[in-house]
C-alpha cells in the first residue's frame, strides 16, 4: 500500500475513502450510522467497539485505519536470538529496527505531527525497540502526554512479557486496551533454543531456567490482562525446526487462557543483519510453510494474518511505511494537534463502512452458494479504502485472497518489489514479482500493461484490471462467477 498527501479540502469535498486515495466506480451508501452496523455478527458490541479502529486487531479496519510506533522504549531485558537491535537499514522492515530513538517529549511531537497530517492515523503503539514493559519510565511517559493532547487515540504496547505483570494494573489505568505478547514457545526446553538469556530480579539466567522463568511470567501477565478485559493479541515466531509444530500447543495454552488474536509471523533470518538464526543460516519458513501452518491453527485462537511485522518506528497503514516524512529533523520544534483531518476521515469512513460489509457479506455468500467446489487463489493490489485501486506496476504487495465453497477468505500477503519505477518497468524485477506470485491464479489489479500482463501469462498467472476499483470481495466474486459460469450478483459498490 501507499497513500497520498491528503488535503482537509480533499476530505470534505470526498464522498468515499476511494475518493481520497485515487478514482472510484461509483459510492458509499451514505448513512452515518454505518461504522456500527458494519459490526460482524460474531463479535460482542463492547469488544467490537474496542477493535473497530485498530488495524491490526481487526483485519477490515486495516483498510482504512494507520498505526503509529514511537520508538521510547529502547531497553530489553531479554536476548532472542532473531533479534539485532544494533543493525539499522531505513529500508529494512521487522521488528527492533529504528533510524531515530526518541525521548518522551519528542514522542509527543511526532505523535502530533503524524496525528495533524495523517488522518487515517487511529492507534499509538510502543513496540520497542527493546521491551514497552521493561523500559516502562518511558513508556508510560510517553502515554501520559499524548492522551493529554489526543484523548481518542488508542493505546497499543508489545512486550516479550517478562516485565509486564509488573505493570498490569497501571495499563488498566492508563485505558491501554490493546496488548500483545510475543510468546514462542511454553515448553522451556523449546525455549532455550530461543533465549539465550534473560535479565531478571536483577541477575541473569540462561538455558532452560531462563526460559522457565519467561514462560510462567508470560502466562501470568496473559492472564492478568484476560481477568482485566484487555484485548490481548499473541504474537509468534515460526522458526523452522525449533517451534514450528510446537506453535499449535502455545495456540491451545493461549486460547485457554482468553488471548484474543495470535499471529503467527515467519522468523526473518539474513546473515547481514547480525541476529544468532541470521549467522548460523537458521533460515525462516517459505510462505507456503506459513500458510500451511496457520491453516492447521484455523479453530484454535482466532488468527492475524494481516500483519506486516513493523518497524518499532513505523508510521502509516499496514503495508506502508512513512516514517522518513516525519523525521525529528522535520517537525517543528512547537506543533500543536489539529483534530480537522482526522475527524473529517472518521466521518468518511463512518458512511462508507457498512456499504463494504454489505458488499463483503454478498459477495462471499455468492462464491458459497455456487457450491461449485473450485477453488481460486487471487492476489489483489490496493492502496487502502478495501478496494483494487493500485496499478499492478506500482504495488509493494499483494493481499492473498481465497475463493472457495467457504467463501471469501484473506489469506495474506506477499511482499514485492515496485516493478514500474518512473514509468518503466524493469524485467529483472518482473521475474521476482513473478516468483513471488507462485501459486496464484489470477493477479486483480487497477491498471495493467500489456508487456507485464504477457509475462505473467508465460508464467500461468493471468491479470486482469476489468474489476479496477471495486470493492475487493465484490471483484473476486466478479470474477469467480466469470471464471466458472455462474450468474453474478449485482455490483453494490
Ligand atoms: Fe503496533 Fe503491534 Fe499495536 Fe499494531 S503493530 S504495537 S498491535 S499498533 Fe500490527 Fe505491526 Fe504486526 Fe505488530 S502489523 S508487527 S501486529
Ligand atoms: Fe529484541 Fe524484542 Fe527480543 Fe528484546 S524482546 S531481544 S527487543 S525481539
Amino acid at each position: 500500500m501507499s497513500a497520498p498527501k491528503i488535503s482537509l479540502q480533499r476530505l470534505a469535498s470526498a464522498t468515499t475513502v476511494d475518493q481520497v486515495l485515487g478514482p472510484v466506480k461509483s459510492g458509499g451508501c451514505g448513512s452515518s450510522s454505518c461504522g456500527l452496523s458494519a459490526k460482524p455478527d460474531d463479535i460482542d458490541p463492547a469488544i467490537w467497539e474496542k477493535i473497530r479502529d485498530h488495524p491490526c486487531y481487526s483485519e477490515e479496519a486495516h483498510h482504512y485505519f494507520a498505526r503509529m510506533h514511537v520508538a521510547v522504549a529502547s531497553a530489553c531485558n531479554i536476548q532472542c536470538n532473531y533479534c539485532n537491535r544494533k543493525y539499522d537499514c531505513a529500508n529494512e522492515s521487522r521488528p527492533g529496527v529504528v533510524s531515530e530513538r526518541l525521548t518522551p517529549d519528542q514522542a509527543l511531537r511526532k505523535v502530533i505531527a503524524v496525528a495533524n497530517e495523517v488522518p487515517q492515523l487511529s492507534v499509538l503503539g510502543i513496540a520497542g525497540p527493546g521491551d514497552a514493559c521493561y523500559d516502562w519510565k518511558k513508556t508510560k511517559a510517553t502515554f501520559e502526554r499524548v492522551v493529554r493532547e489526543i484523548p481518542d487515540i488508542k493505546l497499543c504496547i508489545s512486550t516479550n512479557g517478562l516485565a509486564l505483570p509488573d505493570h498490569v494494573g497501571e495499563l488498566a489505568d492508563m485505558n491501554v486496551d490493546h496488548v500483545t505478547i510475543t510468546i514462542n514457545m511454553v515448553d522451556p526446553e523449546v525455549g532455550a533454543k530461543i533465549y539465550p538469556w534473560i535479565f531478571y530480579n536483577h541477575r541473569r539466567c540462561t538455558g532452560i531456567e531462563a526460559a522457565q522463568i519467561l514462560h510462567e511470567r508470560q502466562m501470568l501477565g496473559l492472564e492478568m490482562l484476560t481477568a482485566r478485559g484487555i484485548l490481548t493479541k499473541i504474537n509468534s515466531v515460526m522458526i523452522p525446526a525449533v517451534n514450528d509444530e510446537h506453535l499449535i500447543k502455545v495456540n491451545r495454552w493461549v486460547k485457554e487462557r482468553g488471548a484474543f488474536l495470535h499471529n503467527v509471523m515467519p522468523l526473518i533470518s539474513d546473515p547481514a543483519h547480525g541476529t544468532h538464526f541470521g549467522l548460523t543460516g537458521h533460515r525462516g519458513p517459505t510462505a507456503m510453510e506459513l500458510e500451511t501452518l496457520q491453516d492447521r491453527l484455523e479453530g484454535g485462537a482466532k488468527l492475524m494474518r494481516h500483519c506486516r511485522q513493523c518497524r518499532a518506528d513505523a508510521v502509516g497503514l499496514l503495508g506502508e511505511d512513512r516514517g522518513n516524512e516525519f523525521t525529528l529533523d522535520q517537525i517543528p520544534g512547537e506543533v500543536s494537534y489539529d483534530a480537522s483531518k482526522r475527524e473529517a476521515y472518521r466521518e468518511l469512513v463512518a458512511r462508507e463502512r457498512c456499504d463494504h460489509a454489505t458488499a463483503k457479506t454478498e459477495a462471499s455468500q455468492m462464491v458459497e452458494a455456487t457450491a461449485l467446489g473450485k477453488s481460486l487463489l487471487v492476489a489483489v493490489t490496493t492502496k487502502g479504502g478495501g478496494r483494487v485501486n493500485e496499478h499492478f506496476g506500482h504495488s509493494t504487495e499483494f493481499q492473498i485472497y481465497e475463493a472457495s465453497p467457504r467463501g471469501i477468505r484473506f489469506i495474506g500477503h506477499r511482499k514485492v518489489e515496485q516493478y514500474c519505477l518512473g514509468g518503466r518497468g524493469a524485467d529483472a524485477t518482473l521475474e521476482s514479482v513473478i516468483a513471488a506470485l507462485v501459486g496464484i491464479d489470477i493477479v486483480l489489479c487497477a491498471k495493467i500493461g500489456d508487456c507485464p500482463k504477457d509475462q505473467l501469462a508465460e508464467a500461468g498467472i493471468r491479470a486482469t484490471d476489468v474489476y479496477g476499483y471495486d470493492y475487493i470481495e465484490t471483484a473476486i466474486s466478479g470474477l469467480y462467477s466469470a471464471e466458472f459460469g455462474v450468474e453474478p450478483l449485482a455490483t453494490t459498490a
